[in-house]
């Protein structure tokens, strides 16, 4: 028998709530921690774990909670530090877990920690943040981009220098070098951990080592540079993990995974390595890099290939395997809807299987799955008429920057925005076919994807053959086999670009995952020795057969 190295982590699976779209107990528009617990019936019944929350940290909102200004208090919006406390109940009594998320490459602006140091160059808190003196010729240190567009660097006339923030200029970036700031975020987390959550997703952490800031790139024509290369796996990154795993993670029975922009299998064997002593997992973005990437975000491939995303995958699931644990996901607060951009949302019944479909194809292998909020329900994007209809900093500033100075139509680009934009993730929660789709007695704080009256909560929780029920069901059969949740990965069909077909397998147990990612049939004979096996779960009545899998049939079969 092969030994396992079982973890609670490893077996949950993990849902996604953007707490301000979930639902709204107040009728302000705004979801809320009440609203929460008076969805966490649905959440259990669904089989999810842990609950992982957005930031629900006080915070000015400029990138919707990721600029936090009080790291130790709940945003009023959201409600109380009661509230919360009767959140963390109410999960743990219903079995599941909390995992909160860790913001702290920067704060807000508005932080104390920042009015302090921008207010005094020679003061104490000055070295919390990163300052420098302007270039030579004057302007920035050096020509860095910041993630949502500009420059990332800001000049303040009060001290004379700039400080610098890899996303807006209200997210000032800290300064980790500084053991003041590890020992004030070390603090802050045992402050959370002391209040019973059970772990924590950490938001862009292999940016907080920067390399070379003081002498980046020199500015070319006043284009902005990347400053990945610099900022991304940085040369302190993974001794600031193991001093926090020393000093806080390895004390508390805790999940944690890494936001980890620009990691490969090889650096997540480090991150997330079983002895490394860092962080349980990393999301990688290798898989939302299909179609285009971030550096090509608003200049996309509107397509993709099966033939990349099972490269992907598969070199992700056999280079951790035994060494580190994947994070599976299709979707979360920054990417669109799994189904309108993998699947396929044109017609009803195609929304359905494909749902499922991805559904069954991702969550079958090795790793925690991470289900986005309404993504069980097969949730699609919403159409955007015009960009004064988006709220998000990220597209916004995109679409200014793109259609101003880089010249591109605001046609084109108004149809990136409609096939990645952030936009689509937020929009609110469908519960059902009611006014606002039962997300809110008031008026939205954004509004709703019009297809609720169609994709709704009530309308499939007692339906069996509902997107809902097929999570339910492919939650249940993973955590009842060990093969699903242990076992080794290994691809068939590599050349297919219709069919993504795998196996699982340990010790004697042997799962075959057999998924058509087309709207047609496709050829397709099983395997020797799996014509007679058993069906576990298939988004069709009937088991594969007849040498073909028909448009979008997925099924797991056992022997
Ligand atoms: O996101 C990091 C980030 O850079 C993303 O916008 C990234 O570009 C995208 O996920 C890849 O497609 C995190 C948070 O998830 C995001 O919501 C915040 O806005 C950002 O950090 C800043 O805190
Ligand atoms: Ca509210």
């Amino acid at each position: 028998m092969e030994e396992i190295r079982r973890a609670w982590w490893k077996e949950a699976a993990v849902y996604q709530i953007y707490p301000r779209s979930f639902c709204d107990s107040n009728g302000d528009g705004v979801g809320d921690l009440n609203g929460i617990i008076s969805k966490l019936d649905y959440l259990q019944n669904l089989g999810a774990d842990a609950l992982w929350l957005n930031p629900i940290y006080e915070s000015p909102n400029v990138d919707n909670g990721y600029d936090i200004s009080d790291y130790r208090a709940i945003l009023a919006e959201f409600g109380t530090m009661a509230d919360f406390e009767r959140l963390l109940d109410e999960v743990h009594r219903r079995g599941m877990r909390l995992i909160m998320d860790l913001v702290v490459n920067h704060t807000s602006d508005r932080h104390e920690w920042f009015i302090a140091s921008r207010a005094d160059r020679a003061g104490p808190m000055r070295d919390f943040y990163i300052w420098k003196d302007p270039a030579p010729g004057g302007g920035p240190p050096n020509n860095w981009g910041g993630c949502f567009g500009g420059s990332a660097w800001t000049y303040d006339g009060g001290t004379g220098q700039y400080y610098l923030h890899l996303f807006t200029p209200e997210q000032p970036d800290l300064n980790w070098e500084n053991p003041a700031v590890r020992d004030a975020v070390f603090d802050m987390m045992d402050f959370w951990f002391k209040k019973g959550i059970d772990g924590f997703r950490m938001d862009v952490i292999s940016l907080i080592s920067k390399a070379g800031y003081a002498d980046g790139p020199l500015r070319p024509d006043g284009l902005y540079g990347d400053y990945t290369p610099q900022c991304a796996n940085g040369p302190r990154v993974h001794e600031y993990l193991r001093e926090m795993n020393r000093r806080v993670l390895s004390r508390y029975d805790c999940l944690t995974v890494g936001e980890n922009a620009a990691v490969t299998p090889e650096l997540a064997c480090q991150y997330a390595g079983f002895d490394s002593h860092e962080l349980n997992m990393v999301f990688q973005f290798e898989l939302m890099d299909v179609d285009g990437g971030e550096s090509r975000k608003w200049l996309r491939n509107y397509s993709w290939r099966l033939t990349d995303i099972k490269r992907v995958m598969t070199r992700w699931q056999t280079l951790l395997d035994g060494r580190a644990w994947n994070a599976l996901f299709w979707g979360n607060h920054d990417q669109p809807r799994p189904v309108s951009r993998f699947g396929d949302d044109s017609t009803e019944e195609n929304r359905v299987r494909s749902a499922k479909m991805l559904a069954l194809c991702l969550y079958l292998m090795q790793g925690t799955p991470y289900i986005y909020q309404g993504e069980e329900l097969g949730m699609t994007n919403r159409r955007f008429e015009s960009i004064d209809e988006i709220n998000d900093v990220y597209t916004r500033n995109a679409y200014r920057e793109q259609t101003g100075r880089l010249g591109v139509s605001a046609e084109e680009m108004l149809r990136a925005v409609n096939y990645i934009s952030r936009e689509h993730a937020r929009t609110p929660m469908h519960w059902d076919a009611g006014p606002n789709a039962g997300f809110t007695a008031g008026r939205p704080w954004i509004p709703l994807n019009p297809n609720y009256t169609r994709i709704n909560a009530a309308s499939q929780v007692d339906d069996p053959n509902s997107v809902y029920n097929f999570y339910r069901r492919l939650l249940a059969l993973r955590r009842s086999s060990g093969a699903l949740l242990y076992g080794h990965y290994e691809l068939l069909l590599p050349e297919s670009e219709e069919i993504y077909a795998y196996l699982r397998r340990l010790n004697g147990e042997e799962i075959l995952v057999v998924c058509n990612f087309t709207a047609r049939s496709a050829p397709f004979m099983l395997p020797e020795g799996w014509d007679g096996a058993g069906l576990l779960l298939s988004n069709y009545e009937t088991p594969p057969s007849g040498g073909v899998l028909r448009p979008f049939e997925a099924a797991a079969l056992g022997r």
